[in-house]
């Protein structure tokens, strides 16, 4: 009997514990915060010693239990109050020179206390951690969290204490090859908690997520859900716009969502006028604010449409590598230089290589004007027999698709970047691609692919079969520099399967800022240079090409680019060096945007 009643209480345990994992709060900007960045407290452990015992068991008393010698005698062989820290939100490669390369487990810790105030919940909110998060509060466990550039959060209202919470977080950075992205890429691993940590603080039933867009194909009807989070799931939810004085009720049913339609005539988001209006979702018992801007955008046979209007994306790829400090991006500043420099090129459009970058970048780009391609890290070789890796991949591009699916700047969800031909990577893609337009149906889908030459070896083919499934085809190809001199560009001819609009999502070439030569030496300014001149008239000879995005707007490091001198472990493609010194090849992208800015609507 009494080993019933343990067993029981044990149960209640374990579920308590589990009840404590939390969908995400999609807007975490429009709520009361109480910010956990600073100094961390940090053990590197290789070896995993706070996490496993000697016979490689999960320990019972590891690192994360923060124990403290209570007498003399007490032997314990950690002690996180002492230990050195790490900046949060940073790497820690690039933090301290021993962690450039480093690779496996370092923890942290942060105490905090806490005020606990009657009906509010708390939720620890991390912006992202690469790329195994192990989360604990005061020695219980809230649970892991896979993939390194989406956020997540635990709710600890029962966990949390007035004074003295430990909070621990094991972040393992380990490459694997069932992982997303997988062993291998072209840019740095860079690990620990990368983006912002901060308590979120709601009422007991509060909107935890909703989707308010123009509905697919209209541009004065809007359309989506409201969800609810609590015990209290049946309630009126009103839906203002006070500057187009809109206020619309709904009712949420016991699952606590609601659909909501409704007529609006609005201003439309655009590159030249990127709209913004205050929205408020105001429940019963909550209400959060966001600003939200609306537009449409859709494809008719080559074509996209912004609002109904053809237009062309004059695009550049961005890496989430921080300007002049070097390592990950983090900070509004940070979002703000790069997009600056985006829009001295004469960008209308960007590229979020390889993987969801932190909000800022969103944000910006929604109030910059810049429309944005978001992607996944299904990069290069992913597994695509084992059924983790898809639920893994699928993971990270819901939780992509709830932090950022009101932003009216992103228009393409992209599934994967130059993945090899399978059947198996079909079947993957193809069930991304569902699991995205499940999720929003009213962006456009895309992926970066390749292209082969036919037999004539001039002419470049595009018929990746999933060009069937997405909206766009995006394309990667580096003729000019893996493939051949630049001027073989003058003799390549395009010809596509599909009749889609193209988006050339990568091509480029290799220079150090200052480095300079003739236009055939290979690293040189003059070299790049010359590949971009070449490119450009290749590329507009592509009677179906809707947008271009050059590689890449910086430098950033890469550990596959060791020439020394030259690479120093970055990728040189840069238009611009990661100090802010503009290439040579820079301003023949600028002149090319600069010219087909007349020819087509902004
Ligand atoms: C590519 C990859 C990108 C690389 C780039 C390069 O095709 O998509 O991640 O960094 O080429 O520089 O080789």
């Amino acid at each position: 009997m009494k080993s019933i009643v343990l067993l029981i209480s044990l149960l209640a345990v374990i579920s308590c514990a589990q009840a404590q994992q939390t969908d995400l709060i999609a807007n975490t900007d429009g709520r009361k915060t109480i910010s956990l960045d600073g100094e961390w407290r940090t053990i590197i452990d290789p070896y995993e010693t706070g996490y496993y015992d000697y016979r490689y068991q999960p320990s019972s008393d590891g690192y994360f239990k923060d124990a403290k010698p209570k007498t003399k005698s007490d032997l314990i062989e950690y002690d996180f109050d002492t230990s050195e820290s790490l900046k949060v939100p940073g790497d820690w490669n690039t933090q301290q020179e021993r962690l450039l390369f480093y690779e496996g487990t370092i923890w942290y810790k942060k105490a905090f206390d806490y005020q606990r105030k009657e009906n509010t919940r708390l939720f620890v909110y991390f912006g992202a951690a690469n790329y195994i998060a192990d989360v604990y509060l005061n020695g219980e466990k809230l649970g892991r969290h896979e993939g390194g550039f989406t956020p997540f959060n635990f709710e600890i209202t029962k966990l949390v204490r007035d004074t003295g919470n430990s909070l621990i977080v094991k972040v393992d950075n380990k490459r694997r090859r069932d992982a997303v992205p997988t062993l291998i890429t072209d840019w740095w691993n860079y690990g620990g908690l990368t983006r912002q940590v901060k308590l979120v603080e709601t009422p007991a039933t509060f909107v935890q997520d909703y989707f308010i867009q123009l509905q697919k194909g209209s541009r004065e009807r809007i359309s989506g859900w409201v969800k609810l989070n609590g015990s209290k799931l049946d309630q009126k939810v009103t839906v203002r716009i006070p500057e187009a004085r809109i206020s619309k009720s709904f009712t949420t049913d016991a699952n606590g969502s609601a659909q909501i339609t409704f007529d609006a005539a609005l201003t439309l988001w655009s590159p030249d006028n990127p709209k913004l209006y205050d929205v408020v979702i105001e429940a019963e018992t909550d209400q959060v604010q966001d600003e939200i801007g609306f537009r449409t955008i859709e494809t008719r046979g080559t074509e996209i449409l912004l609002n109904g209007r053809p237009i062309f994306l004059r695009g550049v790829c961005i890496h989430e590598e921080a300007p002049f400090r070097g390592g990950r991006a983090y900070s509004r500043e940070d979002a703000l230089t790069l997009l600056t420099w985006a829009k001295e090129l004469g960008v209308n459009f960007v590229r979020l290589a390889h993987y969801p970058h932190n909000e800022f970048m969103l944000r910006e780009a929604d109030r910059l004007g810049i429309m944005v391609w978001s992607e996944i890290p299904v990069y290069w070789t992913i597994l695509w027999e084992n059924s983790a890796t898809l639920e893994n991949a699928q993971n990270q591009l819901r939780e992509m698709i709830t932090r950022d699916q009101n932003r009216a700047a992103v228009i393409i969800w992209s599934m994967a970047n130059e993945t090899p031909l399978s059947n198996a990577r079909l079947s993957f893609l193809k069930k991304l691609i569902d699991h995205a337009r499940s999720l929003d149906n009213s962006r456009l889908i895309s992926a970066a692919m390749e292209r082969h030459y036919l037999n004539d070896t001039t002419t470049q083919m595009i018929d990746d079969p999933l060009g069937e499934y997405v909206d766009v085809f995006g394309c990667n190809e580096y003729v000019g520099w893996y493939d051949g001199l630049p001027e073989k560009a003058d003799r390549v001819e395009w010809k596509m399967n599909y009749q889609k609009p193209l988006i050339m999502t990568e091509f480029g070439a290799e220079a150090p800022y200052g480095n300079h030569g003739d236009p055939l030496t290979r690293w040189t300014e003059e070299y790049q240079e010359n590949a971009y001149q070449h490119q450009v008239s290749m590329l507009k000879r592509i009677p179906f090409l809707r947008g271009t995005c050059p590689w890449i707007l910086m430098d950033f490091r890469s550990p596959r680019r060791p020439l020394p001198g030259i690479q120093d472990f970055h990728n040189r493609k840069g238009l611009i060096s990661d100090r802010g010194e503009k290439k040579k090849a820079f301003f023949v992208m600028q002149r090319y945007y600069q010219e087909i800015r007349g020819a087509l609507p902004k």
